[in-house]
């Protein structure tokens, strides 16, 4: 166990800024505050040694949090059984729980856990031992929403955050405990609070429990814990982090598949070397060539293969440019569900495959990964499948406590975690750091303070935030409605980005919403990162008739030719490519606790309005 050193933050890439890696849990979800105990996060996790604890747990269900409210005795789950010793009494006992399935979500696993929101303990036995020459870690690849770790009995970890992982180094655990079999205990925890990220109201189901897989990874002593790479000019510049005892001063290289030079280097005295290619005569990744080499670091003890695309993002004016040439973002907006009847958050990566599958049959060559951190696995297939992606944390509406320093600490981590475990995909092109929030003076500086750690961590990408069209109308001019984009976070983005729902919420029909026109106060690329309307698969009449297909064809339609004429206008990303599943849509007939603005049914039948989008993109991709 290693408690958070000011070091290990400074070397996982925040400069300063002081924050912890794991941070104690919002009082909602823990009754006393715990200590923060950290350990480096083995970067490149699909490169690494490792074992997959994924397949059956125990699970013991805690409504009343009883066992987190008076952590004591004959609740201690983290136990393998407690017996009353004066009676004989057995009051739990793993090896007699119910079984559940991991990684997924307890709604799905039981049907009466269907909106099941608090804690639930989980446990499986693991077989470990001391590894000479090793380092082991327990990697969580997310756990909804706070989790507890334990192992034989002594709580290792906490995390807090559904979306991103984390890592608890048990060396020193295994050392001393031994060979064989151990008892591991999580403690999922799903409720949210007034302080944590999101906050208490958000537009998706809030599915629970060890929704990703979780693993046991071996890495050398002394290891490659992190790689970073980006293209600066015609070179590859490539940053290499070293964590152990011999990370100082020790030889790195780097080699590229297709470029015959390797090159090496020393690290410094903090473990950190930089290397240079020139990739000149490389292929540059786009969506229509997505191209991947295999770029291999080596050092003495370690070695790390890591596939990588090659490609430039930047704006120009209010163009953004892909390798040097403007593009055109033809996207789609996207949660992470799998396709089926009852939707599941646990997307395998067949699964993942199949969404962005249909992304791509819609004509896209962009996705926004709406609203938190999806899987590492779909930033992977989107490179090698080639889209451009849109990632983002969940500081969503206003439900957030913007005067909270305890929710800047999280949502400045949650943006860390994600940053770097995704940040030698190629396929991501930006990171967006919220969705539709009020404007404040509050909202401002804490987005501000999130920027500035993202620019610090990630000069390479671009940074957008969903900002909400309410931001200001301007007056009548010549009988138009001018929404004009003037929220001041606007100042501190590179592109940016606007919601909008005319013509379903509000006055105006599908047929006013050519009245309206959208004018960017900012020198900078505009995007449209949503607008749709709730259609039923099936449900077909007039195009007047809301929750019909036709309705929200007819609202693509209106809505495409006012994007089409937005001046700066560089791209969009519809609301959205499936029906999700959402306890705050409420109609009994159309909704039944799905948001039905998808493209496609959540079995993945494809509604009118897809056909509308995928003609305005078939338009759009010839055209370029
Ligand atoms: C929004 C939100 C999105 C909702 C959507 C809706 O503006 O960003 O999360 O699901 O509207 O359907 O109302």
């Amino acid at each position: 166990m290693k408690t958070l050193t000011r070091r290990n933050a400074l070397k996982s890439g925040i400069a300063g800024a002081g924050v912890a890696a794991i941070l104690p849990v919002a009082g909602q979800a823990f009754a006393q505050e715990p200590d923060p105990i950290a350990a480096s996060l083995p970067g490149n996790l699909p490169g690494r040694e490792r074992r997959a604890l994924d397949g059956t747990w125990r699970y013991i269900l805690d409504p009343f949090d009883v066992a987190g409210r008076k952590p004591t005795g004959r609740r201690s789950f983290w136990q393998n059984r407690i017996e009353t010793a004066e009676t004989g009494l057995i009051e739990y006992e793993w090896s007699s729980s119910d079984q559940m399935t991991i990684p997924g979500d307890w709604n799905t696993a039981e049907p009466e856990l269907h909106y099941y929101e608090g804690p639930v303990y989980f446990q499986r036995e693991i077989n470990a031992g001391p590894r000479p020459g090793l380092r082991q870690f327990l990697y969580f690849e997310a756990v909804n929403y706070a989790a507890t770790v334990w192992l034989d009995g002594a709580e290792i970890a906490r995390h807090e955050g559904g979306f991103t992982p984390f890592a608890v180094d048990i060396t020193d655990i295994l050392a001393r405990t031994g060979a064989g079999t151990h008892s591991l205990v999580v403690r999922a925890d799903s409720r949210h609070g007034p302080e944590t990220v999101p906050g208490l109201d958000f537009d998706w189901k809030n599915w629970g429990g060890i929704t990703r897989s979780v693993w046991l990874v071996e890495v050398p002593v002394t290891f490659i814990q992190d790689v970073y790479s980006r293209l600066e000019g015609d070179h590859l510049l490539v940053d290499v982090q070293l964590d152990g005892p011999s990370s100082a001063n020790a030889e790195v290289s780097i080699a590229l598949t297709g470029d015959g030079n390797a090159s090496s280097v020393s690290t410094d005295g903090e473990g950190r070397a930089q290397l240079q290619f020139d990739v000149t005569g490389l292929q540059r990744w786009s969506p229509d060539n997505p191209q991947l080499y295999e770029l291999t670091v080596s050092t003495a003890s370690d070695r790390l293969v890591e596939r990588i695309g090659l490609r430039k993002i930047e704006t120009r004016g209010r163009e953004v440019l892909l390798n040097g040439e403007p593009v055109y973002l033809r996207g789609i907006s996207m949660h992470e569900e799998a396709f089926g009847p009852e939707a599941t958050r646990e997307v395998s990566q067949a699964e993942a495959r199949a969404l962005l599958a249909e992304a791509k049959a819609l004509g896209c060559n962009f996705v926004r990964l709406a609203h938190y951190p999806h899987a590492e696995h779909v930033a992977r297939l989107a490179d090698e499948i080639g889209l451009m992606l849109w990632a983002e944390i969940p500081v969503y509406w206003e439900e957030i406590a913007y005067d909270s320093p305890r929710t800047l600490a999280l949502a400045r981590q949650m943006m860390r975690e994600l940053v770097m475990r995704d940040r030698s995909r190629a396929s991501v092109v930006m990171w967006s750091v919220a969705n539709e929030t009020p404007q404040s003076d509050a909202r401002t500086r804490f987005l501000e303070t999130v920027i500035a750690d993202v620019r610090a961590l990630d000069p390479s990408r671009l940074i957008t935030a969903a900002l909400n069209k309410n931001v200001d109308v301007g007056g009548v001019r010549d009988g138009e409605k001018v929404i004009e984009v003037r929220d001041p976070l606007g100042a501190s983005l590179d592109v940016v980005a606007i919601n909008q729902y005319e013509g379903w919420y509000g006055e105006r029909t599908p047929g006013e919403i050519a009245q309206v026109s959208f004018r960017n106060t900012y020198d900078k690329p505009l995007m449209f990162s949503e607008f749709g309307a709730g259609a039923l698969y099936g449900h077909r009449g007039a195009r007047e008739e809301r929750w019909t297909e036709d309705y929200q064809a007819w609202l693509y339609e209106e809505t495409l030719k006012v994007v089409a004429e937005t001046p700066g206008c560089v791209g969009l990303a519809p609301w959205l490519l499936k029906d999700f599943r959402s306890p705050r849509r409420w109609h009994g007939r159309f909704q039944n606790l799905w948001n039905r603005k998808g493209l496609v049914s959540p079995e993945g039948h494809r509604k009118q309005a897809f056909f509308v989008l995928q003609e305005y993109y078939r338009m759009k991709a010839s055209s370029a």
